[in-house]
């Protein structure tokens, strides 16, 4: 089974995607994720110029060893374009293995360990009766746990709000308040305001709110961005825990995760972090001394399937679950292998769920099936995506960035 071919494929349905196709002398095809938010073509040209070369003749089934390769043979090791490149290349040799023994991919990790991946839906609103409308919609969907995220008094578009200003249209052009992208199209990001004060006074009442409202069993998650300074992320930990939150996510900035220690002092109201980790280092000490609860990392973004799985049993030593990154920026392809590693490990938490435009959905025809607020991965060979390279060609790349965040005094501050 030996690599003959590698494409890079961009393709934009209503959003960027960067997808790596294998194929092999045996005529068999490979799907993988290499799509970076707002940073698309770096890792186009990191997989193009460097990675590509280097996969023609190789042999797909040495999945371990490629990762190897790529990872510890460049020398410049980690960082999200790199991890990125890498984790294409080794989700596409799962899907080639799982394709070549004729089996869904996760029957190669072990086999079901559960009927399906619980996922949790975002549901926004710029005020609470907004919020609520959407809570109810995404009840209706079918979803069994909802993340929160509203507008803050005095301020204007909030990132995560799918009412915000910023929202950006559908694929269909459309701008509707449940469709929601977080990356809008323009050549330079949008930029927002914000105030740390006026958000710790507001979500506590917002959480009362909704429990009030939708009881207290609906597990509720809330994502924080990275905004936080530790002493404001144990206030709002205690602040929130009346209201017994799934996770309070992303709290403090990525680069220093050791200030979790002091917010772990102060509150239990359960922590998850990772989606900006690439690799396993990135966790060590989070998870040796127990500071996180969930671990968030996509396959996308942490070097693939290989290496995830790995993270995953890492953390089941320490009774930390996996909470998979599941936006619309990871692929279907990305999805789909997160769902089969999902639905294979012994220690499954949830996987975020945000639903792709239909638009995606006729470029990357999936398998996978949402039943009952869970995600199924598909029984076909393989991750069970199909790429449509003639519905593809009809979306063209376009610049689109996350939004810059400043504090009301003109300072960039985390998002
Ligand atoms: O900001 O996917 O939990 N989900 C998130 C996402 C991320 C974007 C970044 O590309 O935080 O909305
Ligand atoms: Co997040």
């Amino acid at each position: 089974m030996q690599i003959i071919s590698a494409e890079v494929l961009v393709s934009s349905p209503g959003r960027n995607f960067v997808t790596l196709r294998l194929t092999t002398d045996d005529g068999l095809v490979g799907l993988g994720d290499a799509t970076l938010n707002g940073r698309e073509l770096a890792v186009v040209a990191y997989l193009t110029e460097h990675v590509v070369p280097l996969l023609l003749g190789r042999d797909a089934h040495r999945i371990e060893d490629t990762w190897q390769y790529l990872y510890r043979g460049a020398y410049w090791r980690r960082g999200p374009v790199t991890m990125a490149a890498i984790s294409a290349v080794d989700t596409a040799l799962w899907d080639l293995k799982a394709r070549a023994a004729g089996l869904p991919l996760y029957q190669l990790l072990g086999g079901r360990s559960r009927v399906g991946c619980l996922t949790y839906g975002h549901a926004s609103g710029a005020d609470l009766p907004e919020l609520f409308d959407s809570v109810r919609d995404h009840l209706e969907q079918g979803f069994r746990a909802i993340r929160i995220q509203t507008g803050i008094p005095g301020l204007g578009s909030v990132y995560g709000v799918a009412s915000s200003a910023n929202a950006a249209a559908g694929a269909d052009g459309v701008t509707s308040r449940y469709d929601h992208e977080p990356a809008r199209r323009s050549a330079a990001p949008v930029e927002e305001a914000w105030d740390t004060r006026a958000y710790l006074r507001h979500m506590p009442g917002v959480f009362e709110a909704v429990r009030n409202e939708f009881g207290p069993e609906l597990p509720l998650l809330h994502d924080a961005h990275h905004r936080l300074t530790p002493i404001q992320a144990a206030k709002l930990g205690r602040s929130l825990e009346p209201f017994d939150l799934f996770w309070l996510e992303d709290v403090t900035p990525a680069e220093n995760t050791a200030v979790l220690r002091r917010v772990r002092e102060h509150t239990t109201t359960p922590l998850a972090i990772g989606e900006v980790f690439n690799t396993i280092w990135d966790y060590r000490e989070l998870f040796e001394e127990q500071l996180v609860d969930y671990v968030r990392s996509p396959v996308t973004h942490a070097g693939g399937i290989t290496p995830l799985r790995r993270i995953f049993d890492y953390a089941s030593v320490y009774q930390i679950k996996s909470g998979v990154h599941g936006p619309t920026d990871i692929s279907p392809v990305g999805l789909a292998a997160s769902l089969h590693l999902g639905i294979a490990i012994p220690n499954f938490g949830i996987q975020e769920y945000m639903r792709h435009s239909a638009a995606t959905d006729e470029v990357f025809r999936s398998g996978v099936t949402f039943v009952d607020g869970m995600l199924v991965p598909s029984e076909e060979p393989g991750l069970g995506v199909e790429y449509d390279d003639d519905v593809a060609s009809r979306y063209e790349y376009a610049a689109a960035y996350l939004p810059v965040n400043r504090l009301l005094d003109g300072s960039v501050h985390d998002w």
